[in-house]
C-alpha cells in the first residue's frame, strides 16, 4: 500500500488518503471570543487536514502521516487555531514538520504550563510525551505543517474541549504574544 506525498506542497494523495474539512461552526466553544465565532459565516473553512493512516488509529503496526492546511486571520484578536489534543497513549511523541507558511506551534504539559515555539518554513518540532499540542497561524498566507505519528498513539480532544489550554496567542497592537489565562 503506497500513497503520494509532494514534499514542496505538502499534497497527499491517492487511495488511503482521507480528508477532513474544519469549519468555523465546528470550533464553537474553542475561541476565547465565542460571540465573533458566532458571528462569522458558519461555513468558512479553518483547516483541513489529508491523513494516511496505514493502520486504524489505536491499533499497533503503522506510522500516520497528516498534511494540515490551516487558514490565516483572526477570531476576535486570536489568531485561527487548530483545536488541539493530548494523545491517549501518553507514552506516545509526535513530530511537526512545517511545510510553509508561518506561525506557532503551542504545547502544553499535564500541569498546565504553555509555552510557543515558531514554525517557518523548513522547521521541525517533536511534540513530547504527555504534550498537548495545537498551532496558530499568525501569517497571511495559509500554514501547511506535517505530522507524523505511531499509529496506536489515539487522540484526546475531550480534555481540551473541557479545561483549553492555558494560553492563547492573541493579536496585541500588531504582534503575536502567548496570553496566558
Ligand atoms: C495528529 C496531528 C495533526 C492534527 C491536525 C488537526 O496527531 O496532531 O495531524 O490532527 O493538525 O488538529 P486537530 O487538533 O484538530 O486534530
Ligand atoms: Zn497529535
Amino acid at each position: 500500500m503506497s500513497v503520494n506525498f509532494d514534499a514542496v506542497t505538502g499534497h497527499l494523495s491517492g487511495d488511503g488518503v482521507v480528508e477532513t474539512v474544519r469549519k468555523v461552526k465546528d470550533l464553537a466553544g474553542v475561541f476565547r471570543d465565542e460571540a465573533a465565532r458566532a458571528a462569522m459565516d458558519q461555513e468558512h473553512v479553518l483547516y483541513r487536514v489529508e491523513a494516511f493512516e496505514p493502520v486504524p488509529e489505536g491499533t499497533l503496526g503503522g506510522v500516520g502521516l497528516a498534511t494540515t492546511y490551516l487558514m490565516p486571520g483572526q477570531v476576535g484578536d486570536e489568531y485561527i487555531l487548530t483545536r488541539g489534543h493530548y494523545h491517549i497513549n501518553e507514552d506516545r511523541p509526535e513530530l511537526e514538520v512545517t511545510i510553509s507558511g508561518e506561525g506557532y506551534l503551542v504545547l502544553m504539559d499535564r500541569d498546565r504550563n504553555t509555552h510557543i515555539e515558531a514554525m517557518t518554513p523548513g522547521s521541525v518540532h517533536p511534540v513530547g510525551l504527555g504534550i498537548a499540542h495545537r498551532v496558530a497561524n499568525t501569517g497571511t498566507e495559509p500554514l501547511v505543517f506535517v505530522s507524523y505519528w505511531a499509529s496506536e498513539t489515539g487522540h484526546d480532544y475531550a480534555t481540551i474541549r473541557e479545561h483549553g489550554f492555558s494560553g492563547r496567542v492573541r493579536n496585541l497592537e500588531g504582534v503575536p504574544v502567548l496570553v496566558k489565562e
